[in-house]
């Protein structure tokens, strides 16, 4: 799973990258003004497995991951005759993007439009990316339009005239302003437009630094900011950043020293996660403990498939019991003592939390 960091120069974007990645890329005032792209895989924060890795003391703990890219470049403008080139490629290739947008005074760091003001700022960048969208979606209709006059055998151009209809769809939702995450678009349709590089049907998550104010007096309903598959959070950046660059015990210290139960951080990389409409379920033993990621209503069969495509093809069972289950049973042997586990077939659907062993043959 994969996020690009996107926003106006200075809005803070670096910040925001090493305060989920505990990185240490270099911020700045002023912005560079080049294409770069900074990539770093983040394990996403799961009291669960800590807990399951307490209970199986494995020799090897894993978390589901999370990357994201910071991504600089990324400007007012730069949409005019569309996102080209590395930038677009960089973007489209992301799952999921995450917004930053400032939402601080502090007269030592310039704003590119001269105030902060951050529905504006939102408002540029969606532009940006509607635009980019509405390039690509003009030159493909011209081109299946051009294609089914030249004619051809019967099933290319059934095949293009259905996905004519569905891009001329498309059309009317960007001409009308409207991200086309906003869409009712059926599985068959999505599979369609994969491979298009479309920035506005991605999953969009909002970010506000809100500076030195605490997080929790932010606003998190932004400028009436309505449509689907959007979340708006607000964090506080410098503070974030400068406590996930701590050493642990230190950051544990600070943090208990404001009655903050964990770092606004974590929420996030969880919002990320839950956006895409993904969850986990685990694997445990003395080996490992493991969460797995999954699309919500994933099949056992699915799960399988992810650990391994031998244990897909040869599925037998599933083994299940839910987190709570064996947490209250207290150990996987008092658990199977009282007959917790139950057996499912290939079409079960894999419940967040489900700790699976997949019984298997080939
Ligand atoms: N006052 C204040 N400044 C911040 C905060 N977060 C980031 N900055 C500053 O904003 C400037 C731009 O940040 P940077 O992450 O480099 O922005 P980018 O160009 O979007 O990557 C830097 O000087 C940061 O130190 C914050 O929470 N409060
Ligand atoms: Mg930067």
């Amino acid at each position: 799973m994969h996020i690009a960091i996107i926003g106006l120069p200075n809005s803070t974007k670096t910040t925001i990258f090493n305060a989920l990645t505990r990185g240490n890329l270099e911020t700045a005032a002023f912005s560079s003004g080049h294409f770069d792209v900074h990539s770093a895989v983040v394990d996403v924060p799961d009291a669960r497995v800590d807990r399951l890795s307490a209970m199986f003391e494995p020799r090897k703990t894993t978390y589901a991951k999370v990357t994201y890219a910071d991504i600089a470049g990324l400007a007012k403008g730069v949409g005019e005759g569309g996102l080209s080139g590395p930038l677009l490629n960089t973007l489209s290739q992301s799952d999921a993007l995450l917004h930053v947008i400032r939402a601080f005074e502090d007269p030592d760091v310039p704003h590119t439009e001269g105030s902060v003001d951050p529905c504006r700022d939102l408002a540029i960048i969606d532009g940006e990316l509607l635009l980019s969208d509405m390039i690509i979606i003009e030159r493909r209709i011209e081109r299946l339009q051009a294609q089914l006059k030249k004619g051809g055998d019967k099933q290319a151009k059934a095949r293009d005239e259905a996905e004519l209809a569905l891009f001329l769809r498309l059309n009317e939702t960007v001409n009308a302003g409207a991200p086309l995450r906003d869409m009712d678009l059926t599985p068959a349709e999505l599979k369609m437009l994969r491979n298009y590089g479309l920035l506005t049907l991605k999953p969009l998550l909002v970010v506000l630094n809100v500076g030195d104010a605490p997080a929790d007096t932010a606003i998190e309903t932004l400028c009436d900011y309505r449509h689907r598959r959007t979340t708006i959070a607000a964090l506080q950046g410098r503070l974030e950043m400068e406590l996930a660059q701590m050493p642990p015990e230190e950051a544990a210290e600070f943090l208990s020293g404001y009655g903050i139960s964990e770092p606004g951080l974590n929420r996030i990389i969880r919002m990320s996660y839950s956006l895409l409409g993904l969850h986990s379920f685990f694997t445990v033993g003395e080996d490992e403990v493991r969460a797995w990621t999954i699309p919500v209503g994933a099949h056992a069969v699915d799960a399988a498939g992810v650990i391994h495509t031998d244990l897909a093809r040869g599925f037998i069972r599933a083994e299940v019991i839910a987190y709570d289950a064996l947490i209250a049973a207290g150990s996987m042997a008092a658990a199977k003592q009282k007959g917790l586990l139950r057996l499912e077939g290939k079409e079960y659907v894999v419940q967040n939390g489900d700790i699976l062993n997949i019984r298997f043959n080939i």
